[in-house]
């Protein structure tokens, strides 16, 4: 196999997984504005959601967000999505909107709290053995905003209590991907709020604990790609919710604000061996399409995905191990650079009219109709939950 046949061998095999709410309606605390035609139910969602993987080949699964998509039967639901063309991927629990959790959730004072975010979270497995789904992924609003709120060390004790639980219910081949977050809900601690945290817990709990890592959750100027590399290198990186960020969780498309981070993030990806299928890493999209419509937003972001993961690809990594090793920092650099500055845009079109797709998949969703069809279908579409 030459090197650019086994660039589109490794592409032709990506999988991007969809969150189901990026579909239904979103903003910010100032103000959510309705789209037309946006989804009402899962079922609906799920729809959006294949055509997505219709257009780009890349997008087999969408995430659930657990009440937003709740049903009477997941395994139903389930089958009504293979029937789609695509499956449910990862199950995301949600205990940051309900009246009990303001003091937090697992890491509440009060036990009685602790024991309702627990049972939701443990249902979440429940219905992850119905779906067929591998991953949960926890995200905890946890955290104080004064000092003195709450004892820091006890909220880590209730944390890894419940996290304990949770491990323990999770069946052989289901893993947990705990997310961090710097801050937001909680202004002043947050129980998790870096990879360190999160890596520490996951550590203890073992195998089936993995670190998630959301590409809009960190201080500005972190080195992402750096935690990324550590974590693969440790085994113990087990996804990522990728989106944009100029600001803080902004949740804008992945690539829009610094395709250069998307491009060294999924460098580092390659690099760790992260791209074989067999590194389990799920590679999700987290985002809310506030103001743009929300289909050709969710199919920019994969498109955007993609081009990344090609460049990553590209890298002449011999010739970039040997700048390397004789200290050359400039060729060094220049490989990698070479290959980000690459337009793969041509090589990408051609792979997918081999697939049988349409060379330009915004364009053909667009003549599609598909748009037209849900805005005069679906009247009184739901809002996605927040805009997180
Ligand atoms: C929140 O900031 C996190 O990114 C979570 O992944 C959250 O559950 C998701 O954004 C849905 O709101
Ligand atoms: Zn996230
Ligand atoms: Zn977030």
């Amino acid at each position: 196999m030459t090197a650019s046949e086994a660039v589109t061998s490794a592409l032709r095999g990506q999988a991007i997984e969809l969150p189901s709410w990026a579909f239904g309606n979103s903003g910010t605390r100032f103000k959510v504005f309705p789209q037309a035609g946006v989804p009402r139910t899962p079922q609906e969602k799920i729809a959006d959601a294949a055509q997505v993987h219709r257009y780009t080949g890349i997008a087999p699964s969408v995430a659930l967000h657990i009440p937003w998509d709740t049903v009477d039967d997941y395994a139903q639901l389930a089958d009504y999505a293979r029937h789609l063309g695509v499956r449910l991927g990862t199950i995301n629990s949600n205990v940051f909107q309900d009246n009990d959790y303001k003091l937090g959730s697992v890491t509440n004072p009060d036990p009685r709290v602790r024991r309702k975010a627990l049972d939701h979270l443990l249902e979440c497995v429940d219905i992850m053995d119905a779906t067929g789904s591998r991953d949960l992924k926890l995200w905890f609003a946890d955290g104080t905003n004064y000092p003195g709120q709450d004892d820091i060390r006890a909220r880590q004790d209730r944390l890894a209590e419940a996290l304990a639980a949770v491990y323990e219910r999770l069946g052989p081949n289901q893993r947990m991907l705990l997310e961090y977050k710097l801050f937001e809900p909680a202004f002043y601690t947050t129980d998790v709020p870096d990879w360190g945290t999160a890596y520490a817990h996951c550590l203890k709990l073992g195998d089936k604990a993995q670190v998630v890592v959301d590409t809009g959750h960190h201080a500005p100027g972190t080195n992402i790609e750096f935690i990324v590399a550590f974590l693969l290198r440790e085994n113990k990186l087990g996804g990522f919710d990728f989106n944009s960020r100029f600001y803080a969780d902004d949740d804008l498309m992945v690539g829009a604000a610094d395709p250069f981070q998307l491009f060294r993030i999924m460098y580092e990806v390659v690099r760790g061996g992260g791209y074989a299928p067999e590194a389990g890493i799920a590679f999700m999209l987290d985002q809310c399409h506030n103001i743009e419509p929300k289909i050709p937003g969710q199919i920019r972001s994969v498109l955007n995905a993609q081009e990344a993961t090609a460049k990553a690809l590209l890298v002449d990594t011999e010739a970039l191990e040997q700048a390397q090793r004789a200290g050359d920092v400039l060729g060094a650099n220049a490989v990698l650079m070479d290959a980000y500055n690459t337009d793969v845009r041509p090589m990408l079109a051609q792979l997918r009219e081999q697939q049988g797709l349409d060379a330009d998949p915004m364009a053909a969703f667009a003549a599609s109709g598909y748009a037209e069809k849900i805005a005069a279908d679906r009247v009184g579409g739901e809002q996605a939950g927040w805009g997180a």
